[in-house]
């Protein structure tokens, strides 16, 4: 687990750069360098996208058949070899184990399911107002797509871009997160190795830089994002500057309502799952615990008691709950918000303390915060670390307000034995999507996803909601 990979940026088919004077830390330990890499900037993304533009009329005019074969051979390699690429990917991001081949799974899920849905194009005909006159809708490519993606599903994100884009005939530029390139570059080298022609995928690997030379190229007719919502607020700026279409997938400050009528050990395992496991590091994560009176004592006290049990620790030792958190920077925020969340009056009951293992890596305990009102920062800022509060509040009424009442829309969930109070949930909660006795996070991989107000813009991710994205539709009337 000592080996250094040396990473390259794929442009046209070819590996490319040969300055390797960054690197990829294991955040486990730090003493591991996962990998060295270049560092891109506007003239590889020029290189880059221009090998995407020149790759576009050959890949949007194959048949359908070809993209579907690709892909479908791609997610055959990808699950074969998910335990190798689970371990790198947990020793890059800090996932566990049993998560990082989990998310490698699913990275070739996505690919099969796209690999279908490349077949499964449809326009429809429609009557026209005038008689004699058809009028057929069908979907078609649009070009050269740029895909920003995170460090915390750095395999499963990449996938779930790529594959509809280039399912559907477009080409595609990719920046990985800095972070977490080594994973990204294990899914660009199968595709590749699975027959994906010269030019259709191409990556840079950089920095901001990178993102930016992206969202301003004139080629790219399309910038999907995912990741925090001050950063896609300039992907969006950039993109609209020039008329590109965006698709934006950032923060969530994502509320778990407990009722009083809720089982007590599903309440808390849902909890302590959307919570807490891949160390919080979910834009879907349950940061906020709203939690009705009648259970709020008993409901704090088994969290706690299971939040003693979990095992922080090195990702890639079996016995690890909850993985370090990916950088020294972002283990900081959870510190941070700890520290201010006590300031405004919380009480922290479990965890809060800094710290230290046997190696150097970026560990957090999980921190559950009580006795937090609305208005906190604790309650309104994404934390992205192990770190939830609780709320309480006295009807389920209150406990809805509570939930609307931040910025931000992702994913909402209640554990309740009431139909009622679900089914009201599911109509009123004010996010892109409710779980109803389930965690807040951990979403199937071929139904839309995305949120509402400041948690997403533009069109659904994943799924059928996909091709809204990756096509556009042109409309085509004929007479005899
Ligand atoms: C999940 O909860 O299964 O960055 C997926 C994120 C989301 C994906 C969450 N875009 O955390």
């Amino acid at each position: 687990m000592t080996d250094t990979l040396q990473l390259r940026h794929w442009i046209n088919g070819e590996r490319a750069g040969a300055d390797l004077s960054a690197e990829s830390l294991n955040p486990s330990d730090t003493r591991d360098v996962v990998a060295r890499m270049p560092v891109g900037g506007a003239a590889e993304v020029d290189q880059a996208v221009s090998a995407a533009k020149a790759a576009f009329d050959g890949w949007a005019e194959a048949s359908p058949e070809v993209r579907s074969d690709v892909l479908d051979r791609a997610g055959s390699l990808v699950m074969e070899r998910r335990e190798l690429i689970g371990r790198l990917l947990s020793r890059e991001e800090g996932k566990t184990l049993a998560e990082g081949i989990g998310e490698t799974a699913r990275a070739a899920r996505v690919l099969k399911y796209f690999a279908g849905e490349a077949l499964r194009l449809h326009g429809q005909n429609l009557a026209s107002i005038r008689p004699g006159v058809e009028v057929q809708t069908y979907r078609q490519p649009i070009g050269v797509f740029g895909l920003i993606t995170p460090w915390n599903f750095p395999i499963a994100i990449p996938a779930w871009k790529i594959a509809p884009a280039i399912a559907f005939g477009n080409t595609v530029v990719i920046k990985p997160a800095s972070l977490t390139p080594a994973t990204a570059e294990a899914l660009i080298a199968i595709l590749h190795e699975a027959g994906l022609p010269d030019g259709v995928v191409n990556m840079v690997i950089g920095d901001g830089d990178v993102g930016r030379a992206i969202v301003a190229h004139d080629d790219v007719a399309g910038i999907s994002f995912t990741g925090s919502q001050k950063v896609g607020a300039g992907v969006a700026e950039g993109a609209m500057k020039r008329q590109a279409r965006v698709q934006l997938e950032m923060g969530g400050k994502n509320p778990l309502i407990v009722l009083d009528d809720a089982d007590l050990d599903r309440a808390v395992q849902i909890a302590l799952d959307g919570s807490f496991f891949s160390t919080g590091q979910r834009c879907t994560a349950s940061s906020r615990l709203i939690v009705q009176d009648g259970i709020h004592d008993r409901f704090v006290a088994a969290l706690v008691e299971r939040l003693k049990g979990l095992k922080v620790g090195d990702a890639l030792d079996p016995s690890t709950n909850i993985g370090p958190a990916v950088s020294e920077d972002q283990r900081e925020v959870s510190y941070c918000y700890m520290a201010v969340a006590s300031d405004e009056g919380g009480r922290i009951v479990a965890g809060g303390d800094r710290l230290q293992l046997d190696r150097p890596g970026w560990y957090v305990r999980p921190t559950l915060i009580t006795e937090t009102a609305p208005a906190m920062r604790i309650n309104n800022e994404e934390v992205f670390g192990p770190v939830a509060s609780t709320i309480r509040v006295a009807s389920y009424e209150e406990a809805l307000d509570v939930a609307n009442g931040v910025e931000f829309g992702l994913s909402a969930g209640i554990v309740t034995a009431s139909l009622n109070y679900a089914r009201d949930f599911q109509r009123r909660a004010k996010a892109g999507m409710t779980m109803v006795n389930l965690p807040t996070a951990g979403v199937d991989y071929h139904v839309p996803f995305g949120g509402s107000k400041k948690s997403s813009y533009g069109a659904r991710e994943q799924g059928f909601g996909a091709a809204d994205f990756y096509t556009q539709i042109k409309t085509s009337y004929s007479a005899g």
